[in-house]
């Protein structure tokens, strides 16, 4: 019985930890390149016209990806926010590796922050040194919110 019960309390524990970045397509659970939605990495809504986005979580949509291009080549801090929320969502900002570099998890209507260092230097040969990923979710099925998500990067002295 208390073999059982640590089971049961170590399933608990871990349904709560982080999982690692699911590009996964949910229904094939295989990396499906044709997702015409954004709610996996292939389908990131690349952010061009401005640094600003705004979206909406709901039941049914619980999920969406972002991608941008800082054009890095200078070093300083890149910034992004989560604002306008009716309850709790969260943020995660990945580099073009979908590495987890950072997140911003609040509670309720809390805003959300992430800042990092962009490095320019870091594979500085690759095409894509400035591009980024930010997945903007929520962990409660009942949210419904429109948000506004916004990337701000300060080339500093460099301009
Ligand atoms: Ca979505
Ligand atoms: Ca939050």
């Amino acid at each position: 019985m208390k073999h059982m019960l640590a089971g049961v309390v170590c399933t608990i524990v871990l349904a709560g930890c982080d999982t690692y970045p699911d590009i996964a397509d949910d229904a094939s659970n295989r990396p499906d390149p044709e997702e015409a939605s954004n709610d996996t990495f292939f389908g990131a809504q690349l952010l061009t016209e401005s640094d600003t986005a705004t979206g909406n979580l709901s039941t049914d949509d619980a999920l969406d990806h972002y991608k941008f291009d800082i054009n890095g080549n200078f070093n300083g801090p890149l910034i992004v926010t989560l604002t306008g929320l009716a309850g709790d969502a969260d943020i995660e900002l990945y580099d073009y590796n979908l590495n987890l570099l950072s997140w911003s998890r609040t509670g309720d209507t809390s805003n959300e922050e992430i800042r990092v260092w962009h490095n320019a230097a870091y594979n500085s040969a690759s095409y894509d040194v400035g591009l980024y990923y930010v997945r903007v979710y929520t962990d409660n099925p009942g949210l419904i919110s429109d948000y506004t998500l916004e990337f701000n990067f300060d080339k500093g002295n460099a301009e």
